[in-house]
């Protein structure tokens, strides 16, 4: 009868499905309109923006959920199709309602669709709050890849956590950054599907036993001293112009019994709440550091939290669907984005070996079959580490497995330097130098077949340095994966006037193949197309002139050259070099007015970490460079300095097209890859930047013409370091460098406070560890190598053509296919809705 049933609503369905979830332009409008009225209670003429965008978006919604269904059911879940699991605590995608109208194909009926109702769709698109669930690069690459693979139709589920805080909103006052809660989730989230029914437990605390089991094996109870429940809703990830819709498996933490009726008969309410919220703040905010780590308590816990959910999840359903355990790995490859998913790889050993009973040899080689491991970063400070004595206390088991998989990896070890304690030492998942760690990079080498980098250099620099041991024990498993982005978002969506152009001259399909812009090269030299290219980013340009004057009421001019650095601020990344530019130039505008000079508006957006402080005096410093150039009438608008708060994907969408010049400064070694710097590119930036990251590659693919070199190479850094260096030797021979430095020490910037910059020009002139000074000479010749391109305009865009045209590369498609290739091995599987669900 139920299978009948189901038959019978399947065809029903079927038969109205192109009226009630169509992509014509008549079923769209009545979408809106009847969920305006039923869903939001509401006429047209009365409906508020807030309401406008979540009736378009339940609209597009409905058109999701069946490729969704059926993505899900018919391959993620069939248990011989091999699915990607992707893990990561953050994942940065950005608004979703135009990305989404994007990839189902339908931006011009639904454009139509709104116009038709007197609606804008751009302000439409504007009322959404983005789910800003990441701190930077790392949280973009793990949203690009999942469009990818769902755009090329490989089945794959991101798991991570539904963070009710995202990453904070930074305001400024008086110039300085103010944090304020990021509740995006206040209206509601139209995106998501919540699954009850697949919730999991998950333990904490406690302590272990070993016991015997029927057949008299020994096995490990683990008697924990705390249990809370993983609720997970599913978020879709649409393909470009295909059925498959992939799933984000995001998890919220919950109270097992959310009442603890024993305290509540006796008086106690707040007692009988107490534990639900202690176990909901496992996932109430997102931490913001981009590049170190807190060594939190609940920070460990949202990691085990999330990875064990989703371990918990992949053996479930696999089990459902009659797997044999002991093939996990030939069903999953799972990815660990980054070092903060570590706590998976004993995780699944113990999954496999107290709950699955299987044998530590064979639970050890599924493990290591298993898992991939993605190193994005060349800081120290970031490679994660864990006190031994905290680890045991919040998962006793899982330190006893570290421990079991440490020694006999030690003793592996020890057969490729039999003698060589000291390498031994280094190669230990246990840092014993003083008080006890684990060292989760170690544990994730140890534990995956394969290791990757994220782009060429930082692949060479983590094979001869930082991995150096491990590179020598298992050189098989390092490769590498530069970086890419999602051309779908990254230029479609949010370059629509660039968008048109290309599809007027090269046609469209670039958006599937980004290698097709290279046929773009040849129109760099007909003058028409020059001149319409120019045209086009001067409207680019005044879209944005516009949003900074009524969000800033500062007037930029669109004929200025827009220099642009937007990213997280790190001394690493160095804004203060860029700021130093400025003042230098500032500087000799003042001392030479009647030279001629090209007119420039300097963009910053970022946010510091909260508990950074130098991070955030560089802020202030910015801000009160701008107060100061912005209101001085006697350099005649010559140059202006914005600083955007609150710098996220939303506004990131106006900023990256309308650049005409991308900031890549950090010093040489210590950026992994940088993505935006292929963002800016893609949309037709030409960049200033350093022989660092993902830079490198780019200048080879864009040419070296279009692209200004500066500053000291990584080996260069390197050595200077090593020969002793010392920056205040480039303040006495630099004249511009010392007067801005002298400018700021005097109080220029700050005359009610004279010293207040003093910790950052001081840590410049006596420590400088980012080797700012050393650089700064050949970044101001950079800089004038640029301002000469500038003056003939021509040269400019056809370098700026040039640029977008030999992106291709820098497709995170390029990047999928080659994971795919060389680490997931998942084919395609074509999702036809018309199949019949059970
Ligand atoms: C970034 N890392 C790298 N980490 O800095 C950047 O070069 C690279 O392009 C990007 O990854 C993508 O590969 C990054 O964003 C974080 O934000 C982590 C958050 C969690 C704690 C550790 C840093």
């Amino acid at each position: 009868l139920h299978q009948n049933f189901l038959h019978q609503i399947t065809h029903n369905f079927l038969k109205q499905h192109d009226d009630r979830i169509g992509l014509t332009l008549e079923a769209i409008k009545d979408g809106f309109l009847d969920y305006l009225f039923f869903n939001r209670g509401t006429y047209p003429d009365q409906a508020t923006d807030q309401d406008i965008y979540q009736a378009l978006a339940m609209t597009i919604r409905d058109r999701l959920v069946q490729r969704w269904l059926h993505t899900y059911k018919k391959a993620t879940m069939e248990k011989d199709t091999r699915v990607v699991i992707y893990l990561s605590a953050e994942y940065l995608m950005g608004p979703q309602l135009g990305h989404n109208i994007v990839n189902l194909g339908v931006r011009e009926v639904v454009e139509k669709a709104m116009n038709d109702l007197g609606i804008d769709l751009q302000s439409v698109l504007d009322a959404e709050v983005e789910p800003g669930l990441a701190n930077g690069g790392l949280g973009n690459v793990a949203a690009s890849y999942l469009d990818g693979l769902s755009s090329l139709e490989v089945p794959a589920i991101g798991y991570g956590i539904r963070y009710e805080f995202g990453l904070f909103r930074q305001s400024f006052s008086n110039g300085w950054q103010i944090e304020e809660t990021d509740k995006w989730l206040q209206f509601g989230f139209p995106w998501e599907i919540q699954q009850f029914d697949r919730a999991v437990e998950i333990k904490f605390g406690g302590s272990t036993q070993r016991v015997k089991d029927e057949s008299g094996n020994e096995k490990v109870n683990w008697i924990p001293s705390e249990e809370i429940k993983g609720i997970p809703y599913d978020v879709f990830v649409p393909g470009y112009k295909v059925n498959t819709v992939n799933t984000l498996r995001l998890w919220k933490a919950e109270a097992i019994d959310s009442f603890n009726f024993q305290s509540f008969n006796v008086g106690d309410y707040y007692g009988a709440v107490d534990k639900k919220v202690s176990s909901e703040n496992i996932t109430k905010v997102l931490y913001p550091n981009d590049e170190s780590i807190e060594g939190k308590i609940l920070r460990l816990k949202q990691q085990y939290f999330f990875v064990s959910c989703a371990l918990q999840d992949c053996v479930n359903f696999f089990l459902e669907s009659g797997g044999n355990i002991l093939d996990f790995h030939e069903k999953f490859v799972v990815q660990l984005n980054d070092t903060h998913p570590t706590i998976a790889i004993p995780e699944l050993m113990r999954i496999l070996v107290d709950e699955q009973g299987v044998a530590w040899d064979e639970a050890w080689h599924i493990t290591q079959k298993t898992f991939g491991y993605t190193q994005h970063t060349l800081l120290p400070e970031a490679l994660e580490k864990w006190p031994v004595g905290l680890l045991g206390q919040i998962l006793p088991r899982h330190m006893e497995i570290i421990y079991d998989i440490n020694y006999k990896f030690l003793n592996l070890a020890r057969e490729h330097f039999p003698n060589h304690q000291e390498i031994i030492r280094t190669l230990s998942l246990i840092d014993e130098t003083g008080e006890k760690y684990v060292r989760m990079a170690n544990l994730a080498c140890a534990g995956s077949f394969s290791i990757n980098g994220v782009a060429n250099l930082q692949t060479e620099l983590l094979k001869s340095y930082t991995l150096k041991d491990f590179y020598s024990i298992f050189p098989e498993k390092f490769n590498n994966k530069t970086n890419g982005i999602a051309p779908r978002r990254w230029l479609m969506l949010i370059n629509n006037r660039l968008t048109q152009l290309l599809d007027d001259t090269i046609g469209t399909g670039w958006e599937k193949d980004l290698d097709q812009l290279k046929s773009l090269e040849p129109f760099a030299e007909n003058q028409d197309f020059v001149n319409k290219w120019k045209a086009v980013k001067k409207e680019i340009k005044n879209d944005l002139a516009q949003r900074i004057f009524e969000q800033q009421r500062v007037k930029v001019d669109p004929n200025s050259m827009f220099d642009i650095l937007v990213k997280r601020i790190h001394e690493y990344k160095r804004q203060h070099l860029k700021v130093l530019h400025i003042i230098s130039l500032y500087r000799k505008i003042k001392d030479n007015p009647n030279e001629s000079y090209v007119p420039r508006t300097f963009i910053f957006g970022g946010k510091a970490a909260p508990g950074y402080r130098m991070a955030k005096l560089i802020i202030k410093l910015i801000n009160s460079v701008a107060e100061v150039i912005n209101n001085d009438s006697s350099i005649n608008d010559l140059i202006k300095v914005v600083f955007i708060p609150n710098y996220n994907v939303r506004n990131s969408q106006w900023i990256y097209p309308a650049a005409d010049l991308s900031e890549q400064i950090s010093t040489a070694g210590k950026e992994a890859s940088g993505t935006g710097n292929m963002k800016f590119s893609v949309n037709g930036a030409l960049t200033v930047g350093t022989y660092d990251g993902a830079n490198i590659e780019i200048r080879e693919e864009v040419g070296s013409d279009n692209f200004f070199l500066f500053g000291l190479k990584a080996d260069e850094v390197k050595s200077l370091k090593e020969s002793g260096y010392n920056p205040y030797t480039y303040y006495q021979e630099n004249e511009s460098l010392r007067k801005a430095i002298d400018m700021i020490n005097h109080g220029y910037f700050s005359p009610n406070e004279r010293d207040l910059f003093r910790p950052l020009t001081d840590h410049l002139l006596y420590y400088d560890e980012y080797m700012v000074m050393a650089d700064f000479t050949d970044y101001v010749r950079a800089q004038e190598e640029a301002e000469q391109l500038w003056s003939q305009s021509d040269a400019w865009a056809k370098a700026s053509i040039l640029n977008t045209a030999r992106m291709g590369k820098f497709s995170s498609d390029r990047t999928v296919r080659e994971y795919l290739r060389d680490i997931w091995k998942a084919d395609a599987v074509e999702i036809n809705i018309k199949d019949t669900l059970h």
